[in-house]
């Protein structure tokens, strides 16, 4: 550990002026580390290798701090719970800016803050935020150490917790900085609760289990490839090689580089006949997506496996097609309704060497949340730690508790999850939660249709009246909160990468589990008998199946999607294809007000693809 004494002495320039090279090795990476301890005033500066004896030695510490509880390790091994401050609990996008230097180029979608403005004030919240704690500095690679898609990050902490996670979340280790050493670019991220410990008038004060502020930063500076972020101990706001670094700033780096940081899971599909496919696919939150990013199918012969379940990075490899990797090494998956019947594989891979997040304890010392059983047991210490009953009115588990597991835990991991090169990806996948109008699966036509089935992706609220849609809530790529640049540009990026991979490109389509009759029943059944559309999707990948072409898209032909044994009414596979002509008409007017929005940027292509859409729908 550096003596903080020594600290002012390294101070060469201001750490938040943002004028660091990205690629000038190890001496810019210590010289960095001290001018934001310089800066923030820990008391010891400590780096964490990941290794699993200093993260034993850390999760001990965090015990003895009442920062975790050590689960019973009969049932759960090696496995803690924390409880975070009950106004602390989910990312704040309020308080997530974008700081380019052009306000347009943040876009409509994003907050944006003129980037000197925000240093200043980033310099005085940082200030000694971090007096009395210790600052961990952990250097992290997304993917495979090395890789041709990977990216290296160091991130610093005043939370043993948050680095922890990072650790799991994340490739944390010393080969990262070796790697830095020999000049491989890296992205700065900074992260501090924003609760010193040693007040301005040197007075110390007791810690909490939970430190965090009521005032939060999460900032991303996309020109120098930078994440600030303060106030906050909990999930994307802290952990920010996940949603802050590998996708707004990756996407950022994509644009400029010519490849893709999606919010996409990726997928392993293997056929009775053992052919091997590989589907990326986004989903808004609440869509089922860490469901299918471990499916366990409902027909026999097809096995999926998972690769990732929350991003991808995406770029075209030497042999011209377009290879994946998931940028992660870890799940940082929501608990409640995750159960037995609904993600039995998820629940089997939180056996043990995990990290809970607001969910309730059990009087055994193991953990409990909505959806794990059928029946609640009879007393519970729910997540703010209060006593808990059956039917006491309020939930047990925080809906947005969460699990940290190691993604190699999970039983259906794929065996190339990790590939060094990625795996090459055969179909994308949009989804979203449509009551109406969008049919079970639609094949875009080409790319270009795809970027535009993706810009417009959206979820209902409630069903709407024959010929009307709902209230839309539009999440363009599912990438809404989390495209560090403006979303048309971003659209026009997905064009480019289209025309560069031509021939290469995957096939793209539109799913949707959530249509719903007139009488407001959900006409699919979903979870594991999505894998029959993942079956279609994989024929029409290998050329074996037949499709009906539609306004929307191309349809399964009837009979070649394999609905054997699902006992489903004529009526309502016919309602789950229906293609309103009335109601996309109206859908189209709300694609035109949303493409609105951004102006001049939407690509003319998108406006075509919108055009052709109307004039086949009046048909
Ligand atoms: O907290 S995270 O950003 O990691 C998860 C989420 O909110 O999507
Ligand atoms: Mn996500």
């Amino acid at each position: 550990p550096a003596d903080p004494a020594d600290l002012d002495d390294h101070v060469d320039h201001d750490p938040v002026d943002g004028a660091h090279d990205r690629a000038d090795g190890t001496d810019a990476l210590h010289a960095w580390v001290d001018d934001i301890a310089a800066l923030t005033r820990p008391d010891e500066v400590v780096w964490y290798d990941g290794s699993p004896a200093e993260t034993d030695r850390l999760t001990k510490l965090l015990v003895a701090e009442g920062k975790l509880i050590r689960l019973n390790p009969e049932w759960r091994p090696n496995s803690f719970l924390a409880r975070t401050d009950p106004g602390d609990v989910a990312r704040v996008e309020d308080r997530t800016f974008i700081c380019s230097e052009d306000a347009d180029d943040a876009g409509p979608t994003n907050n944006w803050r003129e980037p000197e403005g925000m240093r200043a004030e980033l310099r005085d919240v940082f200030a000694g935020s971090m007096r009395g704690r210790t600052m961990y500095v952990v250097p992290f690679s997304m993917g495979p150490l090395g890789g041709p898609l990977s990216q290296l990050g160091v991130q610093v902490t005043d939370s043993a917790y948050v680095a922890v996670s990072l650790g799991m979340m994340t490739r944390v280790s010393p080969a990262v900085v070796s790697l830095i050493e020999a000049g491989a670019p890296w992205v700065r991220t900074v992260h501090s609760v924003g609760a010193p410990l040693v007040g301005a008038d040197g007075v110390r004060s007791e810690d909490v289990a939970w430190p965090c502020n009521e005032t939060k930063y999460i900032v991303q500076f996309p020109e120098t490839r930078e994440i600030w972020s303060y106030g906050s101990g909990y999930g994307g706001n802290a952990i920010l090689a996940k949603k802050c670094f590998a996708l707004r700033i990756a996407s950022v780096m994509a644009r400029d580089e010519g490849w893709l940081a999606e919010h996409m899971l990726i997928v392993k599909v293997t056929s009775p006949e053992g052919r091997v496919f590989h589907f990326a696919a986004a989903f808004p939150s609440a869509c089922g997506k860490t469901n299918l990013a471990m499916l366990s199918p409902s027909i026999p012969g097809w096995t999926v496996e998972t690769v990732g379940d929350d991003i991808a990075w995406l770029r075209q490899g030497p042999d011209g097609r377009l290879r994946a990797i998931n940028p992660e090494a870890g799940f940082f998956g929501v608990a409640p309704g995750t159960g037995e019947k609904t993600n039995a594989t998820a629940v089997s891979t939180l056996w043990g060497n995990t990290i809970f997040t607001n969910v309730a304890l059990r009087d055994d010392g193991d953990v409990w949340w909505e959806g794990l059983t059928d029946e609640p047991p009879a007393h519970l210490v729910d997540w703010e730690g209060k006593d808990w009953t059956p039917g006491c009115g309020r939930p047990a588990a925080h809906p947005n508790s969460r699990f940290t597991v190691s993604a190699a835990q999970c039983p259906t991991i794929a065996d190339d999850w990790d590939a060094f090169d990625g795996v090459p990806i055969d179909a994308i996948l949009f989804g979203g939660r449509r009551a109406t109008n969008v049919p079970l699966v639609a094949q875009a036509r080409d790319w270009r249709h795809g970027v535009f089935i993706g810009a417009t992706v959206s979820s209902e609220q409630t069903a709407a009246a024959e010929g009307t849609v709902g209230e839309l809530r539009r999440d363009p790529f599912a990438m809404l909160p989390f495209c560090g640049y403006n979303m048309a540009d971003y659209w026009a990026h997905w064009l480019r990468v289209g025309e560069r991979l031509g021939e290469h490109a995957p096939a793209v389509f539109q799913v949707n589990w959530f249509r719903k009759g007139d009488d407001g029943r959900f006409l699919w059944p979903g979870f594991g008998e999505n894998a029959r559309v993942i079956e279609w999707i994989a024929r029409r990948v290998e050329g074996s199946a037949g499709a009906v072409s539609t306004p929307i898209g191309r349809l399964p032909v009837v009979d070649e999607l394999d609905l054997d044994g699902l006992d489903l009414p004529e009526e309502d596979v016919a309602e789950l294809f229906e293609v309103d002509r009335a109601s996309w008409l109206a859908e189209c007017d709300l694609t035109e007000e949303f493409f609105d929005r951004f102006g001049s940027r939407v690509p003319p292509a998108l406006r075509a693809e919108l055009a052709s859409l109307r004039y086949h729908l009046r048909g």
